[in-house]
């Protein structure tokens, strides 16, 4: 068989599984192909097939498999662990392949370890209606899968708390105080950098809200919102560590301007002036403060229920 009769077979096999697909009530999400596209760069696997469908059998028996690209000339088909829905940018036009996203039980991104998602944003693209709660990330530490939380939640209602700017230090209990404006049931916090910045020694750089030391690892965050009795609010997950309250938030840098915290185990109930303070965790822990230094303004909202 020559290389032009067997490219016109694949296609028209590929038509009628298309038209089959098309046709099939009640299957499901199923998708019919879409010939003449592919998504490019997700590939992890690619298996020789005399029909597509083989691949998409091949697909559903790999909790990784998200869609496929079939490669008419080559009787192929490329797995890839994406939708073109998770990757808009990446789904392309290609003559000679035709993209299916996987038809039944396709594994929700980020819901399990082999699949970990590279963003929160990215999961919410690739599921649609996507619950709020813990997920494995390719991105947090290098070359390994890491549980942490997405906030799905798009109707958040965020209320700027302070009047003036919230200041805190890094040494000598220069805490910043804010109190509450309005009474309610608050979710979690999120701090707005307004200006300034604070150290941990004097050799690493400053940041907004860190501790700029390797020796930290990916856990550099060390802003802590605490009662006014000065213990911490659970809006991170904290160091072991006696001495610190060194911690991590997915997609939150020491030197981004929104320190968006985790959301409370439980949401709290505060009342009009209830105190609140922001401070350096050395600061708080009096623990290694006297090599810190600086100071970072902020602006302080709540999310209420
Ligand atoms: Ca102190
Ligand atoms: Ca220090």
């Amino acid at each position: 068989m020559t290389a032009r009769i067997v490219f016109r077979i694949s296609v028209l096999v590929l038509l009628l599984y298309s038209a089959v697909t098309q046709k099939c009530p009640g299957g499901g999400p199923s998708e019919r192909s879409i010939l003449g596209w592919m998504l490019q760069g997700h590939v992890y696997d690619t298996l020789l097939a005399e029909r597509p469908f083989t691949c998409v059998l091949k697909c559903r028996e790999d909790n990784r498999c998200q869609s496929l690209n079939w490669v008419i000339s080559l009787l192929t088909c490329e797995l890839n662990n994406r939708t073109k829905e998770a990757r808009p940018e990446d789904f392309i036009p290609n003559p000679d392949r035709s993209y299916y996203r996987r038809d039944l039980e396709q594994v929700p991104l980020g819901s399990i370890q082999e699949l970990p998602a590279e963003s929160c944003d990215e999961i919410r693209r690739s599921e649609g209606h996507a619950v709020s709660g813990k997920y494995w990330f390719s991105t947090i530490k290098s070359g390994t899968s890491v549980l942490a939380y997405c906030n799905m939640d798009t109707t958040e209602k965020w209320k700027k708390i302070n009047t003036g700017p919230v200041c805190f230090g890094a040494r000598n209990d220069s805490y910043g105080a804010f109190n509450i404006r309005e009474s309610g049931v608050i979710h979690t916090f999120k701090l707005v950098h307004l200006s300034g910045s604070i150290r941990c020694n004097h050799v690493n750089p400053p940041s907004y809200w860190g501790c700029d030391n390797p020796s930290h690892g990916d856990m550099r965050l060390i802003t802590v919102i605490t009662f006014k009795n000065r213990s911490a609010l659970l809006l991170a997950e904290y160091s072991r560590e006696d001495c610190h309250y060194f911690y991590k938030i997915e997609g939150v840098g020491i030197n981004d301007s929104e320190l968006r915290f985790n959301n409370l185990p439980s949401a709290i109930s505060v009342s009009l002036g209830d105190e609140f303070q922001i401070w350096y965790g050395q600061d708080l822990k009096d623990c290694s403060e006297y090599n810190n230094s600086g100071q970072t303004c902020a602006d302080v909202y709540a999310w209420y229920a």
